[in-house]
């Protein structure tokens, strides 16, 4: 193969299909062979917008084939998983795992590519690794001015559900250990890239995507604490960000049931973990927005409570809006709390799901339909905002008593705080 993607998940495997498109030969890598058996059948094991019809092309055409085992390469791409362990952590032994098997098949003018999120250092990490391993080669920033292999951090900025589009259309940013290895990188991406690459050096690119979503969990922590406030003090969060949002230069974000998925809500504590004495905000952000999960979880116990005859339908469980993933959520979370304390009251709507998650089994909770939500439940509890549920008129739910946490509905009227239990707004 010309290129060899380590990791065929929600970023390596549209990133092998994506460059095996514009004409590469690529080899993609899994450590799970049903994984590499249901590629190489031209099929896929997660969702995304597209992907299935351009894996199966690519595998068709053969520029696409999937192993567990590496090959010799031009161009080495790892996109494994960096999850965080006790005290968040980063791990980075599935990176380095990748390094260690890339290192024997590399040869003299390959290029070594990370774009897994990760901790500040951990290129030199790879770079020191494979120097250790190939004593042979002439690594960059190790031996000598003019290295045999370059080095480069290239993270992705992907957003979930857009993946293909902004594979191609986002800017990248491109760390080389040396300027060579970014330019050896810059013309690698190139080929499918069609937003502006930025050199840069390795750390600073590593710093760069941490900084990313830990700018957007600290700015919907903000916005999540507001809506705390607002519940305290009896007024709509909604109708206050929009009005602020009004000034030129405010632009608050959305207040949810907490952040999920799987990058906003983990990378942020490698910055954490970097640098534990001088981050108070970052960390106070992403406990802000776990503990939102817990404020409305409190609030809607509170709101069933007061009520307890009304059967309750919960809208949504994916971790954010128009996907079908579950990992993660905080809607998940909350709908499975009240799952279980109130049983067959709960009744779960999620257009993106066939069965309910295993988190819910034993509750007696039921999945339903948008339809016989309507006419079973007197209490509606938005969780995600769905395009579904947006679309519901204020006909056909003026009568409930709604918990909106998206602020999906903004026509439907305000209900008396008696009726929803308001005590325990903290
Ligand atoms: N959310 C809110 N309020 C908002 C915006 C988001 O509560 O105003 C919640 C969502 O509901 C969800 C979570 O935040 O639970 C994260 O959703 P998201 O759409 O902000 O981001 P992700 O996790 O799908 O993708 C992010 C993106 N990063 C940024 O926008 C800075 C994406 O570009 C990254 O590539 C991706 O993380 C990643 O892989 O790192």
């Amino acid at each position: 193969p010309d290129v060899c993607v380590m990791g065929l998940g929600y970023i390596g495997l549209p990133t092998a299909a994506v460059i095996a498109r514009s004409g590469c030969r690529v080899l993609g890598v899994d450590v799970n062979a049903e994984v590499v058996e249901t590629i190489n059948r031209g099929e896929i094991h997660i969702e995304e917008v597209d992907l299935d019809g351009l894996v199966q092309g690519v595998v068709q055409r053969k520029l696409l084939r999937a192993s567990t085992m590496v090959e010799p390469a031009d161009v080495f791409v790892i996109a494994v998983p960096t999850p965080f362990g006790e005290n968040h952590a980063p791990d980075i032994s599935y990176v380095l795992a990748a390094a260690t098997s890339i290192a024997a098949a590399l040869k003299a003018g390959d290029t070594v590519i990370v774009e897994s999120t990760s901790p500040v250092g951990t290129t030199d990490r790879v770079k020191d690794l494979i120097a250790q391993l190939r004593l042979d080669l002439k690594v960059p920033g190790v031996t000598g001015d003019t290295p045999d292999i370059a080095i480069a951090y290239c993270p992705e900025r992907v957003l979930p559900g857009k993946i293909l589009e902004e594979l191609i259309s986002n800017d990248r940013s491109i760390g080389g250990i040396t300027p060579r290895c970014a330019r050896k990188a810059l013309s690698f991406y190139k080929r499918f890239v069609r937003g502006e690459c930025v050199t840069t050096d390795a750390r600073s690119a590593e710093m760069t995507k941490l900084v990313e979503n830990a700018f957007r969990d600290v700015n919907i922590a903000f916005a999540n604490e507001l809506s705390i406030v607002a519940d305290q003090m009896g007024l709509d969060v909604w109708e206050v960000i929009r009005l602020a949002n009004r000034h030129p230069r405010v632009n608050i974000l959305q207040p949810g049931p907490g952040v999920g998925g799987h990058c906003i809500a983990v990378d942020p504590w490698f910055i954490v973990h970097g640098a534990p004495d001088h981050t108070p905000l970052i960390r106070t952000a992403r406990e802000v927005n776990d503990g939102k999960v817990d404020h409305v979880i409190a609030r809607a116990t509170a709101l069933i409570e007061a009520n307890p005859t009304a059967k309750v339908g919960l809208f949504g469980l994916a971790f954010k809006a128009n996907i079908d993933d579950f990992r993660e959520s905080p809607a998940k979370k909350v709908a499975a709390a009240l799952a279980h304390r109130f049983g067959s009251r709960i009744h779960v709507i999620e257009p993106y799901a066939a069965t309910l998650p295993r988190e819910f089994d034993g509750s007696g909770a039921m999945l339903t339909d948008i339809d016989s939500a309507l006419l079973d439940c007197e209490i509606l509890i938005p969780l995600v905002d769905h395009d579904a549920f947006k679309a519901i008129p204020l006909a056909e739910r003026s009568d409930k008593l709604v918990y909106d946490t998206r602020g999906i509905w903004p026509d439907q009227p305000a209900i008396e705080p008696k009726a929803v239990g308001l005590r325990l707004a903290s």
